[in-house]
């Protein structure tokens, strides 16, 4: 088993120095290697080699998704090509992509992160890892390689799509460790529903999902369907890709790899930290990496640190899981709303299905909302009455819990878009 308890479960004052050790290295490293970072540190007065407190990492420029692309492709590498045995890139939706890359320490320190985490859910080397992720520039599926290969579990690197196929490949390979994004794991269920599978028959006994956010009710309905723990795992390729935190078999926040990561969580505005245990911008440092070392990532997720000490015995702290993002957040009316919101309220509504997508338009100044909701083909076929009285129910819910009006709109079963990778929850009409 893959469980590296002398760190993992370290005192906090070790940690500390550890961190500090390895921030200075870092600096050190950036300063003398990173044009982009030593000329933000003269900007800022940042002396790397006089840095000797945590403290003073409040002092240290932030670095954003602009800078990487600024940057693009190479710029921000800490060492020569010759050096780098990986590259990743990130798409995302708009604009120029990200481009990481790796050392060969970098990968192995990846994959132990990322065996720890899946040690932490449960998963050993007698398991059977189906990993449904792209293996390609994205992080996820290589990522998540790695480090099954690092417990010794079994890997079958389907990769992602083909439904069917990733069906039959369960059952025939006697799968017991399913790792894909959230609503990939529904949609898998909800076809074996479909397909009249027998999933006690199934050897699935672990699902770990990342990539997107999810909420609890969405876990709660996978976990049932597919009768499995399933854990949460948190990560970005900016930072080093999945493994960046990850839940234990608690299922109640997101340990950090804190012995290669210092994070901060800030006021998104002020850029001034919250208070402890306060919802803010998640911020990463890494402390080990050497070929893409970043300070004071701004990650724009949103989440808080759990200060409470986890029962597991691991003293790495633990995030929640992640609410959305900051630049998914919807300004209604004067109310801040993000899309996890709306889909914690729909999930406990009896009729809906968990399928549901977020529209919103622009009308005048203020921001428009529908949700279009999938029902149950009996309530879709169903009297006019029944369905105005569950839109009623739905837009209730909703302007209770949220403080604000949105309209909302029923749809037939299997009418919204299913995703092979990340879902796309938001459509978002304004052009802004
Ligand atoms: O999604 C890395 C990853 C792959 C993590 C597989 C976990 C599993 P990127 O493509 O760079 O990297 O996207 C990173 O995805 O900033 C979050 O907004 C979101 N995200 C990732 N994991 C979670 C999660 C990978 N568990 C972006 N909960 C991040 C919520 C997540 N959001």
């Amino acid at each position: 088993m893959y469980w590296d308890e002398t760190k993992e479960c370290m005192p906090r004052e070790n940690l500390e120095q550890v961190q500090l050790e390895r921030l200075q290295s870092t600096l050190y490293r950036v300063a003398t290697h990173v044009p982009f970072y030593r000329k933000k540190f003269k900007e800022l007065k940042v002396d790397p080699d006089g840095f000797r407190s945590l403290e003073g990492l409040r002092n240290l420029p932030f670095t954003t998704k602009d800078d990487l692309r600024n940057n693009y492709p190479y710029g921000l590498f800490a060492v020569p090509l010759r050096d780098v045995v990986r590259v990743h890139a990130s798409s995302g939706t708009t604009g120029i992509a990200t481009v990481v890359g790796y050392t060969k320490n970098d990968i192995k320190n990846w994959a132990d992160m990322v065996a720890r985490v899946l040690t932490a859910t449960g998963v050993t080397k007698d398991d059977v890892v189906q990993i449904a992720f792209g293996y390609g520039l994205f992080t996820g599926g290589f990522g998540l390689h790695y480090g099954s290969e690092r417990i010794g579990a079994s890997v079958i690197p389907i990769s992602s799509g083909n439904t069917k196929r990733q069906i039959q490949i369960m059952q025939d390979f006697k799968t017991t460790t399913l790792i894909c994004t959230p609503s990939y794991a529904l949609l898998l269920a909800d076809k074996m529903m479909e397909m009249n599978i027998n999933i006690n028959a199934l050897a699935l006994r672990y699902g770990l999902f990342g990539g997107e956010p999810w909420s609890e009710e969405m876990r709660r309905e996978i976990s049932s369907k597919l009768n499995i723990i399933a854990t949460d795992n948190y990560g970005l390729s900016e930072v080093m890709g999945p493994g960046v935190a990850g839940e234990c078999s608690q299922c109640n926040g997101l340990h950090i790899n804190e012995d290669h990561f210092l994070v901060e969580v800030i006021n998104p505005d002020t850029m001034e930290p919250v208070e402890p245990g306060d919802l803010g911008e998640l911020v990463f440092t890494t402390l080990t990496k050497e070929a893409f070392p970043v300070i004071r990532y701004r990650t724009r997720d949103l989440a808080r640190l759990l200060p409470e000490p986890c029962p597991c015995g691991r003293t790495f702290r633990r995030m929640s899981r992640v609410i959305g993002r900051t630049d998914d957040m919807l300004i209604i009316k004067g109310v801040n709303v993000y899309p996890m919101q709306i889909e914690s309220i729909l999930f406990d509504i009896k009729g809906t299905e968990p399928h549901y997508q977020i529209v919103v338009e622009r009308e005048g100044r203020l921001d428009k909302v529908t949700v279009l909701v999938e029902v149950m083909e009996s309530i879709f076929f169903d009297q006019m009455k029944k369905q105005r009285q569950l839109i009623d129910h739905i837009k209730k819910k909703l302007t209770s819990e949220l403080g604000i009006d949105v309209d909302v709109k029923l749809v037939e079963e299997k009418t919204l878009e299913r995703f092979e990778g990340k879902a796309k929850r938001v459509i978002d009409k304004r052009n802004l």
